[in-house]
């Protein structure tokens, strides 16, 4: 999803605003002096080139001192002045501020998780208010993603086993993509998610109306399901509607006749689907690769039930 094409680039986060400055920095020096030799190499071409009929012979030069302290002295200060500056920002992008709110994410293939301070879990979608601080706290849950803001700049790997973190200080409201950025397998291009930052009036109220559905208390089992579904990602791997995704659709599954990678047909009742969830690479359906994650000890008995229940609601 674009952002608004009316802003520019740089301003909408703190880090997209200094990694561009960093750019355009070197960017300048890098073209001053493209220009200065690129200019002095044609120019010398022309004004020092051989004429015809005249024998001259080149002078002997052995060297310049002042010359020579010259292209030695610029280059280098320029040089740790790229460093110095690069690295102020670095060190700025690498200190989250004090006062900022801390939201766990946890990548897995092909999905990112992100989970609230008030306890909310959200696949996909990352909602922030505007202007304040966000430290990320980012843990895989099987192979190495890369959590990726183009807009913001800003890129850290997410990986299996250890905590990685990025800090966020939005700066304009709006839409932005979040890719993964490291190859994790065949749904990899689909592992994408937004990022929508709110004025911080509409975010508050976006908390209370969310947190408030989630207090509307009984939840069929069907409808505990979706939730289940949404939170853990499944509409990563798993369309709803029928439309070809990584793994087999939803749509119509329960007691539909699948045929199996063995050439097996089976019919997917309670126990296929419950078999699917927790040992998902035992029964693969004919043309899809055996790479869903187990979720084993993650879903216990009664979350698995839901999901089955709304997967019967999917006709
Ligand atoms: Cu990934």
């Amino acid at each position: 999803m674009p952002y608004p094409t009316t802003l520019k680039a740089s301003e909408v986060s703190l880090a997209s605003h200094d990694v561009d400055a960093v750019f355009i920095f070197i960017l300048a020096i890098a073209g001053f002096f493209f220009v200065l030799t690129q200019g002095l190499l044609i120019y010398f071409a022309i004004r020092y080139r051989k004429k015809k009929g005249v024998e001259e012979a080149t002078p002997y030069i052995t060297g310049n001192h002042a010359l020579e302290v010259v292209w030695i002295v610029i280059p280098s200060l320029l040089l740790v002045a790229i460093f110095v500056y690069g690295l102020t920002v670095f060190i700025k992008m690498r200190t989250p501020l004090p006062n900022a709110a801390e939201i766990q994410v946890t990548a897995s293939q092909f999905t990112w998780s992100f989970k609230y301070p008030d306890g909310r879990s959200v696949a996909n979608e990352l909602r922030l208010p505007l202007g304040q601080p966000v430290k990320l706290i980012m843990i895989s849950r099987d192979v190495i993603h890369g959590f990726f803001i183009p807009a913001y700049r800003q890129k850290q790997d997410v990986l299996p086993g250890s905590y990685t973190y990025l800090w966020l200080l939005p700066k304009q409201a709006g839409t932005y993509d979040i890719y993964c950025s490291q190859y994790c397998g065949t749904g990899h291009s689909l592992m994408r998610a937004t990022l929508i930052v709110m004025p911080q009036p509409q975010y508050q109220a976006w908390v209370a109306a969310e947190l408030q559905k989630q207090q509307a208390g009984a939840q069929s089992p069907a409808e505990r399901g979706k939730a289940l579904f949404e939170s853990a990602g499944g509409g990563g791997c798993h369309s709803i509607d029928g439309s070809p995704k990584v793994g087999p659709t939803l749509k119509g599954i329960f007691g539909s006749r699948v045929t199996l990678t063995t050439g097996q047909s089976v019919v997917a009742d309670e126990e296929y689907l419950r078999e699917s969830l927790e040992e998902p690479n035992e029964q693969v359906v004919q043309g899809f690769q055996p790479i869903m994650p187990s979720f084993r000890g993650s879903l216990k008995q009664d979350e698995i039930a839901a999901l089955i229940a709304y997967m019967k609601t999917l006709k």
